[in-house]
């Protein structure tokens, strides 16, 4: 006799997990007419503006706003810099250079922006001042710059 019990199987499914995406807020600081120079909520993950970095990522629409972050620093000489686009319709276009410098910037100057994922890096040989600018959201102050030394 083939006497196969099958209990009703017990099965416990956990499927119970909840996906914990972070709040959908999508803050677009497009808005402000006034140049209060308030910054909102600094990542704590921000290189020291002091010692100069051997690499620095600069997350482009950091915070789902028009910013460069961090938007100021200081590069070792032959340090490489990436920029990192956490949003998209963004862009980095050269604003200033030390002599003889070649910084370029992101692919094809004003005329494109890119998407949220892109990233390029490039290296810095020579020293001084470097500034830049995204040319859609420029005149609400997205602008970066950096020293390398
Ligand atoms: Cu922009």
């Amino acid at each position: 006799m083939n006497g196969e019990t099958t209990e009703g199987m017990a099965t416990t499914d956990t499927m119970g997990e909840e996906t914990t995406d972070g709040p959908a807020t999508t803050t677009e600081g497009m808005e402000t007419t006034d140049d209060a120079g308030e910054t909102t909520a600094e990542p704590t993950t921000e290189p020291t503006e002091s010692e100069p970095q051997e690499s620095v990522t600069v997350t482009v629409g950091a915070d789902g706003a028009a910013r460069y972050s961090p938007d100021s620093f200081t590069l070792a000489q032959g340090g490489e810099v990436t920029w990192e686009y956490a949003m998209g319709g963004h862009n980095v276009i050269p604003e200033s250079m030390p002599d003889g410098a070649s910084f370029e910037g992101s692919p094809n100057g004003e005329s494109e922006t890119q998407d949220s994922g892109f990233s390029f890096s490039e290296t810095f040989d020579t020293a001084g001042e470097y500034a830049y600018y995204c040319s859609v959201h420029r005149s609400i102050g997205m602008e970066g710059s950096f020293t390398v030394e």
